[in-house]
């Protein structure tokens, strides 16, 4: 999930059948410039259940409180006419906890027809572990989210930073109640003496909502499959996909730190949910570094497979590509959609036509070195981009 690099402020812009509009529809900008507003944001699903959809924004150096940087969501309601102008503010945790690091839809992991919300504070200490960290999930209602979590999940390892990357809405096991991946990209392994390994975990939804049991994890990535040891597991989390179409979610997730070639693995969902093993998705180069630094699904080509976008880097710079689903997986090479800029995600189908658009971050003043701008590049049936077809910059853009 692309991450913002500074909290200035928060734009939205609505699609439509000829693609965005160049004036952002919608902003948001925090009473304080301290306390990380919009360092995480996300598409929150229905939160209201009123057939409109809802904007979630992480503030995790917010003051709750009197205490310092507990953290907080808030949550902007869609509407006939654009989203709220006011929010609806959650805080849980203690000072320091960092809650709102990351955000995402959760998806109706309770069926009961609201969507719901997941929310990592990476350096909550549960259980007296040390910035373990939590994820909490809570069940939206007709006037928004409850303000006590229905779901704790406490990290289980000092400094593991759970919650770091999560992602919800999948539904691994085909069973209509949503599930939930999250990532603690900087676990050790003490049993094996091993440091930032990092872990993912799967848990699925119920009638009661997520459970605290994982239904799968996966850490140091080695063994049966054949993959060489992980490192940082989790450092990057796909948004929920069938690649392979057969109606059970599937699952991609990074690894690696800045100077290991590393790859991008994924898990194909099944009656049992993700399966253990992992399939390799690299590149062809033993140059390229920090493959599957960013990894997305959406299907770009609009021919039913979600499609894999891969980011890595090549001397320095990086590359996003797309590599096409289908009924056998990813395919083994991709079409570049730009080279040399920052974060990149799927963003799903703006103008209606049945494929997903790309969006990247980019960097058109160069002396700035940080993201000035966003383009845009359409989903199509070759897989083939050339220019972007939209883009928005200002100068509270970075
Ligand atoms: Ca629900
Ligand atoms: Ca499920
Ligand atoms: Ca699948
Ligand atoms: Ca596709």
């Amino acid at each position: 999930m692309p991450r913002a690099h500074r909290f200035d402020q928060i734009m939205v812009s609505y699609g439509a059948s000829g693609g965005l509009p160049m004036m952002p529809s919608w902003t948001s900008t925090p009473s304080t410039s301290t306390d990380g507003f919009g360092s995480s944001v996300a598409s929150a699903g229905d939160i209201n259940g009123d057939g409109f959809g809802d904007v979630v924004v992480g503030a995790p150096s917010a003051t709750n409180a009197a205490m310092v940087s507990t953290g907080a969501v808030s949550i902007f309601f869609g509407s006939a006419t654009g989203l709220s102008l006011t929010a609806q503010r959650v805080s849980v945790g203690a000072a320091g906890d960092q809650f709102g690091y990351a955000v995402s839809a959760a998806g109706d992991v309770n069926g009961d027809g609201f969507g719901d919300l997941v929310v990592g504070a990476i350096s909550a200490s549960p259980g007296g572990r040390t910035s373990a960290g939590t994820v909490y999930v809570f069940h939206g209602g007709a006037s928004g989210v409850a303000a006590t979590p229905a779901a704790e999940i406490a990290g289980t390892v000092p400094r593991g930073a759970l919650g770091a990357v999560v992602t919800g809405a999948h539904d691994l096991n085909a069973d209509r109640f949503a599930d939930i991946v999250v990532a603690a990209p900087l676990a050790d392994d003490p049993a094996e003496g091993e440091s930032e390994v990092g872990v993912v975990r799967c848990f699925h939804g119920g009638a009661s909502g997520v459970g605290s049991t994982p239904t799968r994890e996966w850490t140091r990535v080695e063994g049966p499959a054949g993959l060489a040891s992980g490192y940082r597991v989790g450092r990057s989390l796909s948004r929920p996909g069938d690649i392979n179409g057969d109606g059970f979610g599937d699952v991609v997730f990074g690894s690696g730190d800045n100077n290991a070639k590393r790859d991008a693995l994924w898990s194909a969902g099944s009656m049992q949910g993700a399966s253990a093993n992992l399939t390799r998705i690299s590149t062809a180069s033993s140059a390229d570094r920090e493959v599957g630094a960013q990894v997305d699904l959406g299907d770009a080509n609009g021919d039913g497979f979600d499609d894999l976008l891969l980011q890595f880097r090549v001397d320095g710079m990086r590359r996003t590509e797309v590599r096409a689903g289908g009924a056998v997986g990813v395919a083994a090479s991709g079409a570049l959609v730009v080279a040399g800029h920052y974060d990149a995600g799927f963003v799903g189908d703006i103008n209606g036509d049945g494929r997903a658009e790309t969006i990247v971050a980019v960097n058109t003043i160069p002396i700035f070195v940080w993201p000035t701008a966003a383009q845009l590049y359409r989903g199509n049936p070759g897989l083939s981009w050339v220019m972007p077809d939209w883009f928005v910059s200002g100068p509270s853009f970075r």
